[in-house]
């Protein structure tokens, strides 16, 4: 190339970059679901907010909760692994500390990524109520190992890996009406929960996997007889992780 077309061709070729540069602005984030799944009001928390195109997020916003607090922490991309559906596991996090006000009410509380191409979708974050929270604790895999619940409870779990079953037990009455519900894909988790109820006797009762039109099961059930009651919750996919998070909502 003679010196005179390079004079003419460079200008070009360092223009070319970045206007494709400016045409490629990330398009706006996605949340999906918030690790841990549960967010706790009245204290600082550190949360991981996973969904898509969050690696370049700025900012998160709080709606719906005055005084409220949140500081981004980081944001990165993160592997997906090859059998796990994309989509609902989310490529990327944005890690938050907030402080939400102790008067913040379930069902109003909602988070807002932003990033240079616009704002996210409203995430609306799962909170604790007035019921008491229990953490699960494994290992609880078998009925031997399962957990003791007192009712009325809320436990906060994961089915941490794939084929982790989680096994809860409480003690009923014939004739109680009991009331079972998973918060879980509703607010985004990965999760699929499948529940099984057992009598004392290890026999199953119920089972429940997708209710009106969400893949998070709800039972209410009148016990057949007295004694232990088991419920054994599990991943539809047998999938599994540290983000699949879930709410077990046990009451009389
Ligand atoms: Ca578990
Ligand atoms: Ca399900």
């Amino acid at each position: 190339m003679s010196r005179f077309l390079c004079l003419l061709v460079l200008p070009f070729a360092f223009a070319a970059p970045i206007a494709s540069q400016d045409k490629k602005k990330d398009p706006p984030p996605k949340l999906l679901y918030s690790v841990p799944l549960v967010a706790k009001v009245g204290e600082k928390q550190k949360l991981a907010l996973r969904g898509k195109n969050l690696a370049g997020v700025k900012d998160v916003r709080v709606i719906g909760a005055d005084g409220a607090k949140v500081k981004v922490l980081n944001a990165k991309a993160v592997g997906v692994p090859n059998n796990y559906p994309g989509e609902r596991v989310g490529d990327s996090e944005v890690e938050i500390e907030l402080d939400l006000p102790k008067g913040a009410k379930p069902g109003a509380v909602k988070l807002v990524a932003a990033n240079p191409g616009g704002d996210s979708n409203e995430y609306a974050l799962l909170l604790r109520d007035e019921r008491p929270a229990v953490a699960e604790k494994e290992d609880n895999g078998g009925f031997d190992t399962a957990q003791l619940l007192t009712l009325p409870c809320a436990a906060e779990g994961t089915i941490k890996g794939e084929r982790d079953v989680d096994v809860f037990k409480f003690e009923g009455k014939k004739g109680d009406k009991v009331r079972i519900e998973v918060q879980a894909a509703r607010f985004g988790s990965p999760v699929d929960c499948f529940l099984t109820v057992y009598d004392a006797e290890r026999k199953i009762v119920a089972s429940a996997d997708d209710v009106a039109g969400s893949a998070d099961p709800v039972l209410e059930l009148t016990l057949p007889r007295d004694g232990t009651c088991f419920l054994a919750l599990l991943d539809a996919h047998d999938l599994g992780g540290p983000n699949f998070g879930y709410r077990l909502v046990v009451t009389k």
